[in-house]
């Protein structure tokens, strides 16, 4: 029944844990408004045949017919429950789509004109092809350098929006080996087209021996790759012809390592630490999804949305205890670096426990600097009325 209905609706294969639910949900929907439709259609056909003016005179002195209050509040009701129910199935489904659980594996993304990059925990990097184990939750963290990209795996029925300096975060479990198309779903310029590549999905043990520096090819046999060659046209910046799946500037060390190396050099450890001992701005250690008290007495998750904001906007929710002395790093740490700390701040903390069943909603969804949820009501209506005041004379 799955089968054919996903068929009649021309949707891809259902490869990820979360596919199946949300094809359900879709046709739970489609088949409701298709039936409710069809009855209005049959309903108003057969009226109009049934009631239709035989003469003149009978038309002009048709009476007025009131439904009684017990049928318009029924069907008031009934299309309210239904939904009601539309909701509740549906706004369960995305906060399970939101939350990355807490055992996944990370990789770091990053989209640019006009490919997607991938650094893994261990230190590898590739570009188009995102190879992850089959069965396991992978979490991905997620950036644009440029422009708006939007990450898309049909098969996966994952799409997620980048935008360039704020961090994003999706994930999905892929049920089975094999390999499925991403794409970029937003328009992001002259060869947004060209912008695709592959999720593979291998066994585990053949991703743990891509790791250890198998070639891919000995794994899948990989169509070949988006034309990054002819992407040059000569209006943009010269792109290099990349073979997929080969990591570029793979880093030897791991990426919590590499991360420790960017914190030196961009004298992070002048202020923190990795030991535990406080310094001019708290250590490190341990910070990881830990309750971290904001001076403004709010209690945040330190999860890698607040975290990437603590480096670009430092004053935006200071730490309470410390001075407001950190500098801001927009602009002077690379997507891939932040990722870098970030799993050097992962490994010195405690690993997050499990959770026995689904993920509990600790982790709130990125939210983008500013939004609504940190605006003082009171602060917001003294804005509004001394920009009013300096309008009406
Ligand atoms: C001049 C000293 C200084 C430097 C240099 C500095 N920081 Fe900070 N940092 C602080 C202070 C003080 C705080 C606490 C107040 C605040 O939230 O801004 C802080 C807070 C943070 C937090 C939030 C910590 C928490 O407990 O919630 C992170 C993450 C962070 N810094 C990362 C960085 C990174 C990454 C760098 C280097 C790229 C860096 N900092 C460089 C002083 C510094
Ligand atoms: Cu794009």
């Amino acid at each position: 029944m799955n089968d054919f209905l996903r068929r009649l609706l021309f949707l891809p294969e259902q490869a990820s844990s979360v596919a199946r639910e949300i094809d359900t949900l879709h046709y739970f929907v489609i088949g409701i408004t298709m039936v409710g439709a069809t009855g209005v259609f049959i309903a108003a056909l057969w009226w109009s045949i049934r009631y239709r003016a035989r003469s003149f005179e009978a038309s002009s002195t048709t009476p007025q017919v009131q439904a009684g209050l017990a049928v318009e509040g029924g069907l008031l009701a009934f299309l309210v429950v239904l939904f009601i129910v539309f909701w509740v199935v549906g706004f369960s489904q995305y906060l399970r789509m939101r939350i990355p659980p807490r055992d996944a594996m990370v990789v770091y993304v990053t989209g640019k004109q006009w490919m997607w990059k991938f650094a893994y925990p261990e230190g590898k990097q590739t570009i188009n092809t995102l190879v992850v184990p089959a069965n396991r939750n992978v979490q991905l963290v997620m950036t644009s350098r440029d422009v708006i990209h939007s990450f898309y795996v049909p098969a996966f029925r994952v799409k997620q929006d980048v935008l360039p300096g704020r961090y994003y975060t999706t994930w999905f479990r892929a049920t089975r080996p094999g390999t499925y198309r991403i794409y970029c779903a937003e328009y992001c310029g002259l060869s947004h087209s060209a912008m695709w590549g592959d999720v593979v999905a291998l066994e585990a043990d053949d991703y743990e021996r891509w790791l250890e520096g198998e070639p891919l090819e000995n794994f899948v046999q990989l169509p070949p790759g988006p034309p990054m060659a002819r992407v040059a046209t000569g209006l943009g910046p010269d792109l290099p012809a990349y073979p997929r799946g080969i990591a570029e500037a793979s880093q030897p060390r791991s990426m919590a390592d590499w991360g420790r190396e960017v914190a030196a050099l961009k004298g992070c450890l002048a202020c923190h630490t990795l030991d535990g001992q406080p310094h001019i701005g708290p250590t490190w250690r341990n910070l990881w999804y830990r309750e971290t008290p904001l001076a403004d007495g709010r209690v945040i998750i330190a999860d890698e949305a607040y975290l990437t904001r603590s480096m670009m906007d430092p004053m935006l929710e200071l730490v309470q205890g410390y001075a407001p002395v950190m500098p801001t790093y927009q602009g002077l740490l690379e997507p891939a670096e932040v990722g870098a700390i970030l799993e050097l701040i992962r490994s010195i903390s405690e690993p997050l426990p499990t959770p026995a069943r689904a993920p509990e909603p600790l982790v709130r969804p990125p939210l983008p600097p500013g939004s609504l949820d940190r605006v003082d009501p009171a602060r917001a209506l003294e804005f509004i009325r001394e920009t009013s005041e300096r309008v009406t004379p």
